[in-house]
């Protein structure tokens, strides 16, 4: 057995690399559908030819895997450097046609067929959604939205659990033509008044409560908290809150002024509702994202572009096929495809709503966690629902680990065909046991790398084709030319083994097109750091066989379970409590997170050290940004380290967190180099 690369060893990462990808392993290719080498050069070929004429490629995928109402005159336009790219110009569409209406008639007539199986949080409540019945309930939903006065343009927020209302309405607004803004249902009452305010949004759809883990989530209280604030009033008109749907109560006040009763308002409507023509480069969604500096953007994704790259990228990651035409009874290919992220982030919106159904699939929505009723509730749903399409995050698959083989051991998941993983680099430890104890060594994992900004995977391998490196995410997307810079000049490395900055040097259909009402912060971000390219913000390695190894965001960006925080969001969420001086926040590796967050805090003069002060600060972020947030380590301290010049040395904070010693580097720059010993002095303390 040949033995494959070692893992980057180093980084030009400014953070330390999550410390568990030290190490790599050699493991046998997958029997299901092995990848050969004949499989790997028609890739390497097809590749090649995808971006040596990017448009000739994206057109003749457009024409033949979209319905247009009207054709594109130009396929691409613009560039990186203005950031003035466009897709599909001219052509007009709509992608809830696309994603629902055609596939319930000829030649399609998947009318019955099922589009979405949802799992609410008790494990015996399931409901099966045909296309037929989705389409009935995306037009109800979509004239009642017009009835309260939802026009096209208009930016719709939803705050909602993971109940098939939310891709309903999601695809609702978009048969409409309104934008959608979907908040994760994670985030506080102010991290939803600060999406509203920016994107001016004077709708709100939310539910009455949600279920997760057993726990009441309430959705519609925190609406209202958000609303409230000052910066939204003026802004929201109405605030539409469903009922009853999936594991929610229908118990709520209502301000007649302000609520409407979506559920009653929707089941009084007619469910024949026409699809807008769409102009491709119109915007579909605005989804809101943690940088390095400031406010979390919200990034704008089209039509045309987005339609296209969400279907392309599902069925070829995953080795899925379109749906044409009705599924035969017993067929033994038949695919069930579960992604069990929440539609609140992008993985949601491309690979649970948008992607699958594009492609006439059955898609799965959870409402739950992979711990309720305990830690075997994935694999019970594997085995339940006979799914052969898995998709899910590293830090889910190491916090199942820590339990051991016992409960996927108890359950059938011969039907396993592929398994997806996203987020963040999955260490070879948590891979080697997806692919032995998941997968029983016969399943391929497909290691997806992407992000809010690209729309869909951009390198991935792909099922069958790509031998598998636990570790890398392996080789770029068909139409995704991906090259190594050197984060200093930024030349691109033209060896085969590079280490440096990850970039995009063309166009992909699927790439977010600005950010709302800012798009000097788009090219600030992504076009002019390196010109001419799409700046991804992560470092990477490219081994001798050319394989991608993602090494973390060379930004201020941490990645905590898969979900991206800015540190200067943290920091300024830390500095509004008014006992609060200075605040530095930096990644500390966590086992089961990827992640954690350590805070360095310095008090107002006079203000007293203690244990409760802490909880407060605490508390502070979880409201300021959502308890996904909630910092791991709270060091209060008299000082932090300053240059002389009076910089904070968040290099020297992030080793004294790692407890990294040793590489500590040089502090003799530091005004007073003597902090650095009670920092670390307080933080071993707290270990
Ligand atoms: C889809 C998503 C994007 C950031 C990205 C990178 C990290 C995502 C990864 C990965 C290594 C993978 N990331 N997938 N790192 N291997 N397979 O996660 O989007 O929330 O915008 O995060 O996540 O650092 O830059 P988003």
């Amino acid at each position: 057995m040949k033995r494959t690369s070692s893992p980057p060893t180093t980084s030009t990462s400014k953070r330390s690399k999550p410390k568990t990808m030290t190490h790599s392993e050699e493991l046998p290719l997958p029997l299901y559908n092995p990848s050969t080498s004949a499989s790997l050069s028609l890739y390497k070929s097809a590749h090649a030819t995808s971006i040596q004429n990017t448009s000739a490629y994206w057109s003749s995928i457009a024409s033949s895997k979209l319905d247009w109402f009207a054709p594109f005159s130009s396929v691409l336009t613009g560039s990186f450097i203005d950031g003035s790219v466009s897709w599909f110009a001219g052509g007009k569409l709509n992608i809830c046609h696309n994603a629902i209406d055609r596939y319930c008639s000829p030649p399609y007539n998947r009318g019955n067929e099922t589009a979405i199986i949802w799992e609410g949080d008790e494990p015996s409540s399931v409901k099966r959604i045909s296309y037929r019945e989705l389409q009935l309930n995306i037009c109800r939903i979509a004239n009642g939205l017009k009835s309260i006065g939802v026009q096209k343009g208009d930016v719709v927020t939803l705050y909602m659990p993971m109940v098939p209302e939310l891709a309903m309405t999601m695809l609702a607004c978009a048969r409409i033509g309104a934008v959608h803004s979907v908040i994760f249902a994670g985030f506080s009452a102010d991290a939803i008044a600060d999406r509203i305010q920016d994107a001016k949004s004077k709708w709100v759809v939310t539910a009455a409560s949600g279920s997760r883990g057993g726990r009441n989530l309430p959705l519609k209280t925190i609406c209202d908290v958000a609303v409230k604030k000052e910066r939204c009033v003026g802004i929201v008109q109405k605030v539409l809150v469903f009922d009853g749907a999936g594991s929610n109560g229908n118990e709520w006040d209502q301000d007649e002024s302000l609520h409407v009763r979506f559920t009653d308002l929707v089941s009084a409507q007619r469910p024949v509702c026409a699809c807008e023509w769409m102009d491709a480069e119109d915007p579909l969604f605005i989804l809101y994202t943690s940088g390095s500096t400031g406010r979390p953007k919200g990034l704008v994704h089209t039509t045309g572009g987005y339609a296209l790259y969400a279907m392309h990228t599902t069925a070829n990651s995953f080795g899925l096929a379109q749906q044409t035409g009705p599924s035969k009874e017993d067929d033994p290919h038949r695919d069930v495809y579960a992604c069990v992220a929440d539609a609140g982030w992008i993985t949601g919106h491309t690979y649970i709503v948008y992607g699958p159904l594009l492609n006439g699939l059955s898609t799965f929505m959870f409402e739950s966690t992979p711990m309720y009723p305990d830690h075997g509730r994935y694999w019970d749903m594997v085995q339940r629902h006979k799914i052969t399409v898995f998709y899910t995050a590293p830090t889910a698959i190491r916090s199942l680990m820590r339990f051991g083989d016992e409960a996927p051991n108890k359950y059938d998941l011969s039907s396993l065909k592929v398994l997806g993983t996203v987020g963040e680099p999955i260490n070879p430890a948590a891979w080697k046991w997806y692919f032995d104890v998941i997968g029983k060594g016969k399943c391929a994992v497909v290691d997806t790398y992407w992000q809010t900004e690209t729309g869909g995977h951009v390198i991935t391998n792909l099922p069958g084709v790509t031998p598998m490196k636990p570790g890398s995410c392996t080789l770029p997307c068909y139409g995704i030319e991906v090259v190594v810079l050197d984060a200093a000049t930024g030349q691109e490395i033209n060896e085969t083994v590079a280490e440096g900055v990850l970039a995009i040097k063309q166009p992909w259909p699927g790439m977010a097109r600005t950010c709302l009402g800012d798009h000097q912060r788009y090219l600030n971000v992504y076009m002019k750091p390196y010109p001419g390219y799409y700046f991804a913000g992560d470092g990477c390695r490219r081994d001798e066989d050319g394989f991608i190894w993602i090494t973390g965001r060379v930004d201020d960006v941490l990645n905590v379970s898969g979900h991206r925080i800015g540190t200067a969001e943290v920091e300024s969420a830390l500095v509004a409590h008014s006992n609060v001086a200075q605040a530095a926040v930096v990644g500390v590796p966590h086992d089961i997170k990827g992640q954690g967050i350590c805070c360095f805090v310095t008090l107002t003069e006079g203000v007293p050290e203690s244990e409760d002060l802490i909880k407060e600060l605490r508390n502070q972020v979880r409201t300021s940004i959502g308890p996904f947030a909630t910092p791991d380590m709270i060091v209060l301290t008299a000082a932090l380290p300053m240059t002389r010049s009076g910089k904070i040395m968040r290099r020297i904070l992030r080793k004294v967190a790692a407890g990294e010693l040793d590489t500590l580097g040089d502090t003799t720059t530091l005004a007073d180099p003597s902090v650095v010993d009670t920092l670390i002095s307080k933080v071993e303390a707290l270990k």
